[in-house]
């Protein structure tokens, strides 16, 4: 018999199939069980589906059920949200003094059509936005009302907005703990709504004032007509000081950092790589770690699902395959994997399907020689006792690109890289670039695990000792 798995989390998974079925014979029902497969894959909250099929029914000979005639009935999600709470939000959005948009992975999730009433809703309401990791590009960087991204490595105009607002209207997101920080103390004086498909996430970290179970489009439907249908109201003088507020946060640049002409810094290379590549038809993957942070907080995303990363338990590995996955759905497009060198090895053989596919996806690998991220927190958490966060025998990247068959680039001197970069873009193939780049950068800004939104460090001016055993065990 086929079984039909759905991982909604890694540490959640939910079986999906009614129990009945599951003593039957089920050759015969095997093409009904991958129709049903793929609509719980993609409906509600989507996710990774996996089907096991023994191999008896792997050997026998069955018959086909189409499409249209399977049974998907047990998995409807519910897609309307209660317009009595859509009603009572928008009276608080009226009335609102400090409000924001907190935006999530389920706006992308919920298809092209939710991204756009959201930047409709944004441009009629004036408030500020801002996104999680995982729902970059539903919101354009260049909007007008764009934060950028929140959470522990967040900007920190987004995350003092969030910690200050009244009003906090959760699109698609899931109040995750790189989110919230220390729960007790997060957006403490804030009214907040919660839009989301999946009932189970209401009220499961953060309480929900107006909880609204529903897909985003269509509850963002709702919200944009009710809202128009009372007038368009808001209370513009609260909301002009909220933004003159927001903009002194703004001015602290908490983006910047010291750059240096003779070390490539990671933060300058994605600076060179957004300015040479922002007007391309664009995709960025990542894998996980420094990275993958910076490549959120230097590059801009435009549009939906340009951006492919691994959040919540991020893994390393996903980026190489992601990206060969992006160019083949778009072979004409500009299909960038950013990487640490860690990562990337992980699954590097993926770098024969490229070749094999004439995918001619351009692997940027940020290489600091250590597990980058495990090195900052051990030099924050553990008093600067590193331990297995190096390496000392790493391939030479250039040498492995002419064994795949693609080609290597390899550059060290700040002064090269536009013309490096751009030897990469114009190479119609695979490429792998190998970026050497400071070894001891850290990210920032950044929320230790356990604290505040307003408790953020800014740089690395006093970074010892600001995390206790408490945040510590969060890492
Ligand atoms: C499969 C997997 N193993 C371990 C981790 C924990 N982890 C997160 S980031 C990181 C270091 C990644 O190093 P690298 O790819 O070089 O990126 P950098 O932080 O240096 O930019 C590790 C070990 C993970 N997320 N996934
Ligand atoms: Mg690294």
């Amino acid at each position: 018999m086929a079984l039909v798995w759905s991982f909604l989390a890694p540490s959640r998974p939910q079986l999906h199939w009614p129990s009945a079925s599951r003593r039957q014979c089920v050759t015969e029902e095997l093409s009904d069980t991958i129709h049903q497969a793929f609509h719980i894959a993609t409906q509600g909250r989507p996710g990774p589906v996996l089907i096991d099929i023994p191999k008896d029914v792997q050997f026998a000979t069955g018959s086909y059920t189409e499409k249209p005639k399977a049974k998907v009935s047990h998995y409807q999600p519910k897609v309307k949200g209660d317009i009595e709470t859509i009603t009572a939000l928008v009276e608080a959005m009226e009335q609102a003094e400090r409000p924001i948009f907190y935006t999530g992975g389920g706006v992308i999730n919920s298809g092209t059509h939710a991204s756009q009433l959201l930047r409709e809703l944004v441009a009629e309401t004036g408030f500020p936005i801002t996104s999680t990791l995982m729902g970059l590009g539903a919101y354009p960087a260049s909007g007008d009302n764009w934060l950028g991204m929140l959470g522990m490595h967040g900007l920190y105009e987004a995350n003092l907005a969030m910690h200050g607002c009244d009003l906090m209207i959760n699109v698609g997101a899931r109040f995750d703990d790189r989110i919230t920080g220390r729960i007790a103390d997060f957006s403490p004086n804030s009214r907040k709504a919660h839009i989301d498909i999946d009932p189970s996430s209401i009220n499961k970290v953060i309480h929900a004032d107006f909880p609204i179970i529903g897909d985003v489009g269509h509850v963002l439907e709702d919200l944009l007509r009710v809202w128009k249908s009372r007038g368009r109201k808001s209370n513009a003088v609260a909301v002009k000081k909220w933004w003159d507020q927001i903009e002194e946060w703004r001015a602290v640049k908490c983006l910047r950092y010291t750059n240096s002409e003779t070390t490539i810094k990671p933060q300058y290379a994605l600076e060179r790589l957004e300015a040479l590549t922002k007007d391309h038809d664009r995709y960025i993957c990542t894998e996980v770690g420094q990275h993958q942070m910076w490549a959120a907080q230097y590059l801009g995303f435009e549009d939906p699902n340009r951006w492919m990363t691994s959040g919540g338990l991020g893994t390393m590995g996903y980026g190489v395959p992601a990206s060969v996955g992006v160019q083949i759905a778009h072979p004409d497009a500009l299909v960038i994997n950013v990487a640490g060198e860690a990562s990337w090895l992980m699954n590097m053989q993926e770098m024969g399907t490229a070749v094999q596919y004439h995918a001619p996806v351009k692997q940027f690998i940020l290489n600091n020689e250590r597990l980058g991220m495990v090195r900052q927190w051990q030099e924050l958490l553990h008093g600067e006792r590193y331990s297995h966060s190096w390496s000392e025998a790493l391939p030479d990247f250039v040498k492995l690109a002419e064994a795949f068959g693609c080609k290597g680039i390899m550059v060290s001197d700040p002064n090269d890289l536009d013309d490096a970069i751009m030897e990469m873009l114009n190479y119609d193939g695979p490429v792998i670039f190998d970026c050497l780049v400071e070894k001891h950068e850290n990210c920032f800004p950044m929320i230790p695990s356990g604290k505040a939104h307003n408790e953020m460090l800014l740089g690395e001016a006093e970074t010892q000792g600001v995390i206790g055993a408490e945040g510590g065990v969060l890492v």
